[in-house]
């Protein structure tokens, strides 16, 4: 593994050292509190349980913009004329924070990476060029590919949708940029493969054959799904839940719906999910909530760590800090075994105001220590027997008896009727909400 602080010629961070662990006591903005990369937790590392990732697309490309006025930020790396100078600066500049910061993977689409040029050809050319830098640096510095994604979603000719477009022209160059996004993933010994699909939905139903837009869209998966094992792929391929933004309705709604979906097409098991925090919120769900029912389906993939803003109705970004988000996730996470080949990819941006160098690495560090701690508070709630049994005791009627042949499926309408018929009328059982809650608040606080 390379020493040296920087990769390339230039240093984009000067002042800035590899972050430090130091702990609880420390009030230095700039080390970890609670992510002790080493420290373990229930039989693994933190680092192990946690598989930080940090993005390419709004850690190095945005600047700031938004709808009423344009970026905030100079990013050294983006000065020139010449697009491919700058892609090749942008990479020194990402490995150099990857390495200082301490995360083990980190995350691109295919045009975070190498501009896409005038033509397919190009934009092959371009990408390849790049992935081959990305793979020298790779090896200078021991970061690996969590996954790799194609943008479907920015270009114009995307506009109505990838795979899902109404156009054939355009699926076609869909399926061109996935295939050379899959290419890339492989080459970098990417261990997912996700799509999210941002277009792939509709404005409005009276110009959408919605039925014929969902079987595209399940044939494009299959075949990626092929073309990738075919190449030596050999991760998992996820879907991004979203319900909106930038589409009024996204085909890819939810956890639950995408399960269906990938049921229904036999695709799940080559397809699991990534939950993404604020995409879940926006859906009307908790964080919690779109992982639990990708858990409970087999099909929790990896997670896409960030927060909503609670009062307004749009995808905010923003860098995960709450703490019952994160004590929530790590419980689901825990009792699922754990994120397999998936990981925490902060896919977070800084606040517009947010203008000084340092602020990339205080923002990502407040998040590893949020999940540090929520892992720390996570395994205290999932020991604890009165958590452990609460659960447990709450279903018990069904473990044997007339409950247990209700769900094996032996029992009927009749047959509960007359199991009704014969006993008295239930008890209450409280349900204990509040002394779990308060179990968890107790946990929290006690000293980690
Ligand atoms: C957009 C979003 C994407 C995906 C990758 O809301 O989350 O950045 O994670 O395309
Ligand atoms: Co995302």
């Amino acid at each position: 593994m390379s020493k040296s602080p920087f990769i390339g010629d230039t240093e984009f961070f000067p002042g800035i050292g590899a972050i430090p662990f130091e702990g609880p006591g420390s009030d230095n903005p700039l080390a970890f509190k609670a992510y002790d990369a080493g420290r373990v937790v229930g039989g693994k590392t933190m680092a192990e349980h946690l598989r930080f990732a940090v993005c390419y697309w709004h850690t190095f490309h945005f600047t700031g913009l938004d709808p009423f006025g344009p970026g905030t930020r100079h990013y050294a790396w983006n000065d020139g004329a010449d697009p491919m100078d700058a892609a090749r600066r942008r990479l020194d500049a990402a490995f150099e924070f990857f390495t200082k910061l301490g995360v083990p993977y980190w995350c691109f689409h295919d045009v975070d990476l190498a501009p896409e040029g005038g033509s397919l050809a190009e934009y092959e050319a371009n990408l390849a060029a790049m992935v081959a830098l990305a793979g020298e640096r790779q090896s200078e510095t021991g970061m690996k590919l969590l996954w790799g994604t194609s943008n479907l979603f920015s270009n114009p000719r995307f506009m109505n949708g990838g795979a899902t477009n109404p156009d054939f022209e355009v699926v076609a160059v869909a399926g061109a940029h996935v295939k050379a996004a899959l290419d890339a993933t492989v080459a970098l010994g990417g261990e997912n493969y996700v799509f999210w699909g941002g277009r792939e939905g509709y404005a409005s139903l009276w110009n959408t054959d919605t039925k014929r837009e969902l079987e595209h869209m399940a044939t494009f998966l299959r075949q990626a799904r092929d073309y990738g094992r075919s190449i030596g792929f050999e991760g998992t391929f996820l879907i991004e839940p979203k319900p909106m933004e930038p589409m009024h309705h996204q085909y890819d709604f939810d956890a639950q719906t995408v399960t269906g979906f990938l049921r229904h097409h036999g695709l799940a098991g080559d397809f699991k999910l990534n939950i993404e925090a604020n995409h879940a919120t926006l859906s009307g769900h908790t964080f919690a909530h779109d992982l639990r029912m990708s858990a409970d389906a087999g099909l929790l993939g990896s997670i896409d760590a960030n927060r909503g803003n609670a009062q307004n109705g749009w995808d905010t970004d923003q860098f995960p800090t709450d703490m019952n988000d994160c004590v929530q996730a790590m419980i689901v996470v825990l009792e699922a075994g754990g994120l397999g080949s998936g990981g925490l990819n902060f896919d977070a941006k800084l606040r517009r105001e947010s203008t000084d160098p340092e602020d990339l690495f205080i923002a990502h560090i407040g998040g590893m220590d949020a999940f540090a701690r929520g892992l720390l508070i996570a395994d205290r709630v999932v020991n604890h027997p009165r958590y452990r049994n609460l659960k447990k005791d709450r279903y018990a009627s069904f473990d044997a008896g007339a409950g247990a042949a209700f769900e094996r499926g032996e029992l009927g309408l009749a047959a509960l009727r007359d199991h009704a018929a014969a006993a008295t009328e239930p008890g209450r059982i409280s349900g204990k909400q509040e002394l779990v809650e308060n179990l968890i608040n107790d946990l929290m606080f006690a000293e980690l």
